[in-house]
C-alpha cells in the first residue's frame, strides 16, 4: 500500500510510535510517507520511509504559526505527489482537523495518544472541531483507559490498538551497567521529555527516601525538557545531587534502559507509558504511579509495582523491597520481558493497522 502518516516529530512518544510504525510498514515493502513537524528522533535514515517536513511560515499578519493549516497543506501535497491510498494521523490535536481540512478523498485512521484527549481535547478551543474530524474516520486509542476517555471527551468509539516494542532491540544489557554506577550500586532509570506531567522532581524526592533507607543506588535521568533544571535543583536541595545523573536524549535509549535494575515513572497522567514498555521488554521491572493506562502495561506485583499517585514514600519503599530481594527481582525481570514480548509484539500491531487501512 501507499501509506501517509501525520505525526509530531522530535522526542515525544506519539512521534516515536509513528516512526516505529512507519519503519515496520516500510520493512514489509509498503511505500510510507511520514509528514511531520520535525524529523522523529528515532526515524532511521536507512529505513526507506520518506520524510516530508511541515513548513509553517511566520508572517507579520499571522497571530502565530498556523501549524495545523500547514500540516493540512503538506498532507494534501504528499497525498497527490505520492499517490497515497490511506492516511493515518497520530495525536488528534490538530492532526485530525488537519486531515479533514486537507479534503483527502482517502480513508483516514486517527490514533489517539494521551494529552490530545485528556488535556488539549478538553479545551473548548479544540474539542468540538476535533470531535467532528474524528467522526469522519476510524479511531484507535493506545489503551482501554484512553479509549474510555475518548468516548467521554469526543463521543467516539475507539478501538484499542496498543503501542508495541522491538524486544530484539530493547533487551537486557547488564554488561553496560558498570558505565553508569559503581559496583554494588543499584541503577534506577527514568526516561522522558521532562514535562511537568512527568513529575520528575517527585522522582528525586522518592530517590532521596530510597537512599535514606540505606539503599546504595544511583538515579539516571535520560532525556531533556522543561523540568530538568527543577529536578536538578531538588536533587541539590535534598543533598543527593552527586547520586543523580542526567544524560541527554539518545536515539539508542535501549543501551541505558537495558542496563538498569528498575525503571521509575511517577506521571500525573500516562495513557500508555511507552518508555515503561521498553523497560519491561529490556527485563527491567517498572515502579510507577497507578494512573491512566499504566496498569494495562505493568502487571502490578508480576512485572513491576504500582503505587498511588503522589506516594513518593511508597515508590521508595516498594523499590527498596525489590532491590533487597534478588530472587524476586530476577523473577520479575524474566516475567517483565516475557510479558512485553507476548502482549506487545510489533508484528501483531502492524498487522492490525494494515487491516484497518484496508478496511477503509
Ligand atoms: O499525550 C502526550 O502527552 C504526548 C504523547 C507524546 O507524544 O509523547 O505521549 C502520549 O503518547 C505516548 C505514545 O502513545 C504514550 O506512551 C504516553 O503515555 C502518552 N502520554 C501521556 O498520556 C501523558
Amino acid at each position: 500500500m501507499r501509506i501517509g502518516l501525520l505525526a509530531y516529530g522530535g522526542l515525544g512518544g506519539s512521534g516515536t510510535v509513528a516512526a516505529e510504525l512507519a519503519m515496520g510498514l516500510a520493512a514489509r515493502g509498503h511505500v510510507v510517507v511520514l509528514v511531520s513537524s520535525r524529523r522523529p528522533f528515532r526515524l532511521d535514515a536507512a529505513s526507506g520511509v520518506r520524510f516530508v517536513p511541515v513548513r509553517a511560515p511566520d508572517h507579520a499578519v499571522l497571530p502565530g504559526s498556523l501549524y495545523g493549516l500547514a500540516a493540512a497543506g503538506a498532507l494534501r501535497t504528499a497525498a497527490r505527489e505520492h499517490a497515497l491510498e490511506v492516511v493515518h494521523t497520530h495525536y488528534a490535536v490538530p492532526h485530525a482537523a488537519s486531515a479533514r481540512l486537507a479534503e483527502l478523498d482517502l480513508p483516514v485512521l486517527h490514533t489517539l495518544h494521551g494529552t490530545d484527549v485528556n488535556q488539549l481535547g478538553l479545551d473548548p478551543a479544540f474539542r468540538e472541531v476535533t470531535a467532528r474530524a474524528l467522526a469522519r474516520g476510524r479511531v484507535t486509542a493506545v489503551s482501554r483507559s484512553l479509549a474510555e476517555q475518548a468516548r467521554v471527551v469526543f463521543g467516539v468509539t475507539a478501538e484499542v490498538v496498543p503501542n508495541f516494542v522491538d524486544a530484539d532491540r530493547f533487551r537486557p544489557r547488564p554488561d553496560r551497567k558498570a558505565r553508569y554506577v559503581e559496583a554494588g550500586e543499584a541503577m534506577i532509570v527514568h526516561a522522558s521529555n521532562f514535562r511537568p506531567i512527568k513529575r520528575t522532581p517527585d522522582l528525586v524526592r522518592a530517590f532521596a527516601h530510597l537512599l535514606r533507607r540505606g539503599v546504595r543506588a544511583r538515579l539516571v535521568f535520560l532525556g531533556e525538557g522543561p523540568e530538568r533544571p527543577e529536578a536538578a535543583r531538588v536533587a541539590r536541595e535534598l543533598g543527593v545531587r552527586e547520586r543523580v545523573r542526567f544524560l541527554p536524549p539518545t536515539p539508542h535509549p535501549e543501551e541505558v534502559i537495558g542496563a538498569a535494575d528498575l525503571f521509575w515513572l511517577h506521571s500525573q497522567e500516562e495513557s500508555f507509558g511507552l518508555a515503561a514498555l521498553e523497560a519491561l521488554a529490556s527485563g527491567v521491572p517498572v515502579v510507577a504511579a497507578r494512573v491512566g493506562g499504566l496498569s494495562e502495561v505493568v502487571r502490578d506485583g508480576e512485572t513491576g509495582r504500582l503505587v498511588e499517585l503522589g506516594d513518593v514514600y511508597g515508590q521508595a519503599r516498594v523499590s527498596a523491597e525489590l532491590l533487597a530481594n534478588p530472587d524476586r527481582l530476577a523473577a520479575m525481570r524474566r516475567a517483565a520481558r516475557a510479558d512485553a514480548r507476548r502482549r506487545f509484539d510489533p508484528g501483531a500491531v502492524v498487522d492490525r493497522y494494515l487491516e484497518l487501512y484496508r478496511a477503509g
